[in-house]
Parts: structure tokens; sequence; C-alpha cells
């Protein structure tokens, strides 16, 4: 019997395989994981950055995604994951806090790799860290896949200015999912006002 008039059939299975997506050659998908973050609230009177202009390559200690990648400070130690908050300040006396509370209303304590439960830890406590040398940056990072929902409350707190002169400038710099957003924010001495923003997952 002749097979003239039809498809090779090596074409016919190549194209089975590549329908079914079950042949040898099928590369494995990467996990995925994604979060969605709603009502997204700076501090009062403080601008939110949501859109990023890439510079070049990565800096570190910055608390900006210099490379526009999605990512803050990678390569240079820190921990990130779907959420971070990251600060970083050059007035190198200074102590300034991330404050990170979640959903359960439990915050993590301000010094060198506290955990909350769920998923949450600091990575560094500058200036007090060896490590800081001068490059003040805190980070706060989730590592799990599905950040615990409910409302969240991320606060900077000046806590000694040392000598330093004020107001300290922080520069905050967050990944919320695909988003990165950032401000600048002036911190002083007996400032009451709350330097916090706030955001929901929903
Ligand atoms: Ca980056
Ligand atoms: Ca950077």
């Amino acid at each position: 019997m002749s097979s003239q008039g039809s498809p090779p059939r090596l074409f016919v299975f190549l194209w089975a395989l590549l329908l079914c997506g079950c042949g040898p050659a099928a590369p494995a998908k990467a996990p995925t994981a994604r979060v969605d973050v709603a009502n997204v609230k700076p501090p009062a009177g403080v601008t939110l950055e949501q859109a990023c202009t890439p510079t070049g390559p990565e800096l570190c200690f910055n608390a900006v995604d210099d490379n526009c990648n999605g990512v803050i400070d990678e390569g240079c130690g820190v921990a990130t994951g779907l959420l971070q908050f990251v600060i970083a300040w050059p007035a190198a006396a200074a102590d300034v806090n991330l404050e990170v509370c979640a959903p359960s209303g439990e915050c993590i304590p301000p010094h060198h790799g506290a955990t909350l439960p769920g998923g949450f830890h600091l990575d560094r406590d500058c200036p007090s860290d060896e490590g800081c040398r001068g490059q003040n940056e805190e980070d706060v990072s989730f590592d799990g896949l599905a950040p615990p929902r409910g409302h969240y409350e991320v606060t900077l707190r000046l806590v000694d200015p040392h000598g330093e002169s004020t107001p300290v400038r922080v520069r905050f710099g967050a990944r919320l999912g695909d988003r990165i957003v950032g401000f600048d924010v002036d911190l002083s001495p007996g400032d009451d006002a709350k330097k916090t923003l706030s955001f929901d997952v929903p």
C-alpha cells in the first residue's frame, strides 16, 4: 500500500507528541507563584513611586531595583521573596528600624535573624551588624509561596540619630509580587507622624 498523498508517518508522530505534550523532550515548567496586593497606601504626604526606570546594573544596599528586573538588591547577599521590604540610609551612625506587621498582628522583632511565623525574616540590623560597614540597609522578606492574607503595615522608625544631623533621609523599596514600589522619607526624632506603608493581600 502506498503512502503517497498522506503526511509522512514521522511528521504525524511528532505532531501528536507536540499536541499531547507528552514527548520525552517536553521541558519541565519551573514552579511559579504570584501574589496580588491591593490598597497600597504610602505614609501621609509621601508620593509612592510605582514606575521603574532602569539606570544600569543592580547596585547594592540602596533599596532600589536599579535594573528593573522586579527584584531589589539581588546579588547583594540579602534575601528576597514575593514580598520584600527594604530600607537604606546614608547617615552611617543613625539607627533606623524597619517594622513589618503581618495580618496576625505580630510584628517582626528589630534584630538580625528575627522571624515571624508564616515565613518572614529580617536579614540585616544596621548599623549594629558588623557587616553593615556604613552601608545601612535592613531587609525583611517572605520566603514562602503564599503570604498570609490580610492587612499588612510596614513602619519606618528613627530609633536614635546617634549624632547624625536630622532629619535622616531614608529610602524605602518594596517588592509586592510583581510590583516594585518605593519612596524617600525624612525621619526626625520625636516625629509622631507614623511613616507607615500599608496594603492588603486579598
Ligand atoms: Ca534588581
Ligand atoms: Ca539596588
